[in-house]
Formats: structure tokens, C-alpha cells, sequence
């Protein structure tokens, strides 16, 4: 199985929280707050690696997470921060937001490395906060919040030219006579699963890298095959080389191969129906003397689309072809399409953070709030004080939690959780509540 595709879950590292601590000496009754600061937590990273050439990687884990920052500690020593999280991926992968679909990130160009999610602020220790009327201060910083994000990997190989045809053509021949890269060749359709990428050294100065994809058949654009996730992959190489076994010893017509795979591209994306392509019409080698396979594809598509009998198996007419090919590249633009960005998740998820939900749960006959917004204040909440509790209605009216949970229908008496509270719900009317926090 190929996964040229695949769903991840990213999460930064949580900041580390600030510490609470007081310097304790010897013949000094109160030390003055010696509480450090929580460290960094662990940011996100993607890096295009020219080595990988799949995201094959992805597919065993869904779950992908960049250390927390621990917390400070006592003697105003920092928490250490955690640990970043690096993900190696192929050049060419683009990174979108699952849920909108939107750019993240397109790992190609000068687009090496890319932070994604950064991790959470360390939170300042007690050391911070003594002023001159509050000496002892027993307040620090909670670390900032831990992102999560669900991401969608999707790689499309960059690759100047690519070999497109029906199983069988001779693809992984050519490519791994011409080039460095090795894939299985073998008299059954469908050897190859996987894009494979090479180099192919033309001189001194000039290389290109070629694509070989899984075959191709009738069908293909519409899901038939293997082909449809392939076609993505050439849409952007530069030249097509349009692969047909031109001895038609399996039965077929290599004129009528040649227009089919041309069909089931158009038909794919109709802009690659403009894309250069030249014909590589392989298997020479076999062609009976009085074959007349290159003639008929000569009078056919020439000269819109060049015609280059090769052999695979000999290497007869490989160089042409690799010139013809080289040739056609060095006359086109040199820069290759990176996506813009269309998401930013600092921003998206900083605005999230001030969201919840509120929903009615029939099960339990309760009403759940839930969201990163509750999640944080039970964080720095303390609901077993008088203080924090006081605390914690003020907040539940002021952020319109509870005109949602009225909305929802919630009544006088009816049970409310959040996280692992449970509130019978008391409707306390409009009157200030003292702010005693
Ligand atoms: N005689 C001869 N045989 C060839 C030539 N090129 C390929 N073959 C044979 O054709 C068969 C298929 O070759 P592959 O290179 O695996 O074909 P492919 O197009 O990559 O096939 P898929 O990966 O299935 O799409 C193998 O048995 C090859 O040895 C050639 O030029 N001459
Ligand atoms: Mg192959």
C-alpha cells in the first residue's frame, strides 16, 4: 500500500508552569519567593528531507507530540523546556488543515522547514510578582497552553519528467537503466505501487529527476487501478513521457495505448493535455523485422508529440530520449508552484482557545460544557475555594456560557458538567457577584 496521503494529529509542548517556592535559609525566618519559571514547551516542525520519498512513515501512528516544558523550581531555577518535535517529509508534501482543508504549509521551494505549532510560554515562577505590598507573593503563572491540531499530509512528488503508462510498458526499465533509481521490474501489471524517483545525469552540469508511477489503465482518472492518486503526482512535472510497448506482443495497439493514457490524463486534469510529452516507444528489441509499431505512431502523433523507439532491455535509443527530454526542460521555467499559505494555525487556534460548546447529553441527562476556554480556566481555578468558586460564576456569566446553556434549555435544577465537575444548575439572576479574585 502506497499512502501518498495520510491524517496526522500534531500537538505542541505545554509550557511549563511557574513555581511557587520561598528561599529557605538558615536564620532567615521568610525567605523571600524563589519560584522559577516553567520552561518552553516543544514546538512542531516540518522539514522537507530530499531522502524520504513517501509518507509511508506516517502510516503507523496517528499521534504526534512535541515535549511539554516542565515546571520551575525552587532557587529561581527554570523548568527545562521540552523537546522539539521535528517531522521528516518528502519535498512537494503539502500540509493542510484537516477539517477546512486549507494550506498550512507546501513543503517545496524555499520552503525547508516550517514551525507549525509552536509550544506553550513557560509560566513565570513567584519570584516575579513581590512587590512592596505583596512580599510573599503564592501566585505563578500557569505555562501556556499545549495546540492540537489534526493536519492532512499529501505529497506530490516534484519531479521534472515522469513516466506515465500501461502496466507493463517497460517504465521501471527505462528508469532504472537511466537514472539511480531502482524498482522492482517484473513481467506482472501492477509491480509498481509506489512513485519511485531518479537522478538522471545527462552531462557534467545537467540532470533531472524522473518519475516512475504505478501503470495506468483505462479508468484510472475516474479511481480505476491504482492510478488515480498517481495522476496527482504529475501534475506538476514539466514533461510527460508518454510510455508504450510498441511491440504490442500482449495483444494491443501501441497507437491506441499512446491515446488512451493521453485520455485518461485529459480527463484527469485537462491542463496536462497541454503539458510537453514526447513517446518512448519501448521494446524494440522484440519487434519483428517488418513491424510497422513506429511508423503508424509516427504518422499518428508526430510532430506534436516526438516519437523515441527505445529498448529497455538493450539500451538502444535511451540517450535520445534522455537528450530529447533534458532538452525540452532547459527550454522551460525554471520555478516551481508553492502554494501559498491559506491557514495559519497560530492564529486560527489562538482564537479557538476562546471557544466552547455547549450540548445537551441525553444519556446522562446532563448538560455538558466543554471547549478550550472552560478547559483552561478549571486549569488556574481552584472550585473547592470559596474564592475560586466566586470566581468561576462570574466567569460562566461574563463569557456567555451561561445564556448558551439557557439557550440549550437548562432549568432551574438540572445537573451541569464541565470537565469533571457536576453543578446542579442555580439560575443566580443578573446581580453582581463581588469579583473576589
Ligand atoms: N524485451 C524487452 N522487455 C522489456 C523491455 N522493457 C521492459 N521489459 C519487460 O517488460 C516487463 C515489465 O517491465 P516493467 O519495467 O516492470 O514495466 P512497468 O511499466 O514498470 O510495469 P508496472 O510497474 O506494472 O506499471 C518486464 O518483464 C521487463 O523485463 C524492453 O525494452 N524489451
Ligand atoms: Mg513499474
Amino acid at each position: 500500500m502506497f499512502s501518498d496521503k495520510v491524517k496526522i494529529i500534531i500537538r505542541s509542548g505545554k509550557g511549563g508552569d511557574g513555581h511557587v517556592s520561598f528561599r529557605r535559609e538558615k536564620y532567615v525566618p521568610a525567605g523571600g519567593p524563589d519560584g522559577g519559571d516553567g520552561g518552553k514547551g516543544g514546538d512542531v516542525w516540518f522539514y522537507a528531507d530530499k531522502n524520504e520519498n513517501t509518507l509511508s512513515s506516517f502510516r503507523y501512528m496517528r499521534r504526534y507530540s512535541a515535549e511539554d516544558g516542565r515546571e520551575g523550581q525552587g532557587s529561581r531555577k527554570s523548568g527545562k523546556s521540552g523537546k522539539d518535535l521535528i517531522l521528516r517529509v518528502p519535498e512537494g508534501t503539502i500540509v493542510r488543515d484537516s477539517v477546512s482543508g486549507k494550506i498550512i504549509a507546501d513543503m517545496s521551494g524555499e520552503n525547508q522547514k516550517y514551525c507549525i505549532l509552536k509550544g506553550g510560554k513557560g509560566g513565570s515562577g513567584n519570584m516575579h510578582f513581590a512587590t512592596s505590598t505583596m512580599q510573599a507573593p503564592r501566585y505563578a503563572k500557569p505555562g501556556g497552553d499545549a495546540k492540537e491540531l489534526e493536519v492532512e499530509l499529501e505529497l506530490k512528488l516534484i519531479a521534472d519528467a515522469a513516466l506515465a503508462g500501461f502496466p507493463s510498458a517497460g517504465k521501471s526499465s527505462i528508469i532504472s537503466r537511466v537514472s539511480n533509481a531502482k524498482p522492482e521490474v517484473a513481467a506482472y501489471h501492477f509491480t509498481t505501487l509506489t512513485p519511485h524517483l531518479g537522478v538522471v545525469k545527462v552531462d557534467e552540469d545537467t540532470s533531472f529527476v524522473m518519475a516512475d508511477i504505478p501503470g495506468l489503465i483505462e479508468g484510472a482518472a475516474g479511481g480505476a487501478g491504482l492510478g488515480h492518486d498517481f495522476l496527482r503526482h504529475i501534475q506538476r512535472t514539466k514533461v510527460l513521457v508518454n510510455v508504450v510497448d510498441a511491440s504490442g506482443l500482449e495483444g494491443r495497439d501501441p497507437v491506441e495505448d499512446v491515446k488512451r493514457i493521453n485520455e485518461e490524463l485529459r480527463i484527469f486534469d485537462p491542463v496536462l493535455a497541454e503539458r510537453p510529452m514526447i513517446i518512448a516507444a519501448n521494446k524494440t528489441d522484440l519487434l519483428p523485422p517488418d513491424s510497422d509499431s513506429i511508423d503508424r505512431l509516427r504518422s499518428a502523433f508526430e510532430p506534436e508529440i516526438k516519437v523515441y523507439p527505445v529498448s529497455a532491455v538493450t539500451g538502444e535509443g535511451l540517450n535520445d530520449l534522455i537528450y530529447a527530454i533534458s532538452e525540452i526542460i532547459s527550454g522551460l521555467p525554471e520555478e516551481t508552484v508553492v502554494y501559498s499559505q491559506e491557514y495559519d494555525p497560530e492564529k486560527e487556534l489562538a482564537t479557538g482557545a476562546s471557544s466552547f460548546n455547549v450540548r445537551f447529553d441525553p444519556r446522562d441527562d446532563v448538560y455538558v460544557v466543554e471547549g478550550p476556554l472552560v478547559e483552561k480556566m478549571l486549569g488556574y481555578t481552584n472550585l473547592e475555594s470559596e474564592k475560586g468558586f466566586v470566581f468561576f460564576q462570574k466567569f460562566i456569566r461574563e463569557k456567555g456560557i451561561r445564556d448558551a446553556l439557557v439557550e440549550a434549555g437548562v432549568a432551574e435544577g438540572d445537573t451541569v458538567r464541565i470537565s469533571e465537575y457536576e453543578f446542579e444548575y442555580i439560575n443566580d439572576g443578573d446581580e453582581e457577584v463581588p469579583d473576589g479574585v
